[in-house]
């Protein structure tokens, strides 16, 4: 009989990775509970929690740049980015949410590292709080989880034995 495709994926096991989580200040009251929710769910999923190391920049055009630093610095498995990017707040709405997402993608890919999306772009305040821990569940826990899963994935990406 064949066998079926070869399938990898990572789990959700935490124990023994470390973690940053790069939080932009502006519009805190919404990235608090993102941060909230990342350090929440990487602990619950087996993370130390002086495993995570928590950089604050002022906006989320900011959060690319620290990033970059931390994955060149070594020693992270994976990079959290969170953000609160609201329309209602921001007549430059579009080119924020875009060149923060953006800039974020390309780290990722530059430096090899997992670097997940947390930053939420929403039309308004009561949307990003919908996506912080209310309605919505959390942007931050459903960022950290990517997070190890992409770390668990990384060993698993090469060609059978
Ligand atoms: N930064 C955000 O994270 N969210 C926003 O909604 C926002 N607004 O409204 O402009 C914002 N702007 C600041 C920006 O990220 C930079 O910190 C600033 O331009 C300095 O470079």
């Amino acid at each position: 009989m064949r066998d079926g495709p070869r399938i990898i994926e990572g789990d959700l096991a935490a124990q023994g990775c470390r973690f940053a989580i790069v939080a932009s200040r502006f519009n805190a009251f919404i990235v608090d509970r993102l941060v909230e929710g990342a350090v929440d769910a990487l602990v619950r999923h087996g993370a130390a929690a002086d495993s995570i190391t928590i950089a604050r920049v002022p906006g989320s055009l900011e959060i690319a740049f620290a990033a970059r630093r931390l994955a060149r610095a070594g020693g992270y498995d994976a990079i959290i980015c969170l953000g609160a990017v609201i329309r209602g707040g921001t007549p430059h709405f579009e080119h924020v949410a875009a060149e923060a997402i953006k800039a974020v993608q390309a780290v990722c890919l530059e430096t090899d590292v997992p670097i997940v999306m947390g930053i939420l772009t929403t039309d308004t305040l009561e949307q990003a709080i919908e996506r912080a821990g209310t309605k919505a569940g959390n942007k931050g826990e459903d960022a950290a989880l990517a997070a190890i899963e992409m770390v668990r994935l990384i060993p698993k990406l090469r060609p059978p034995a």
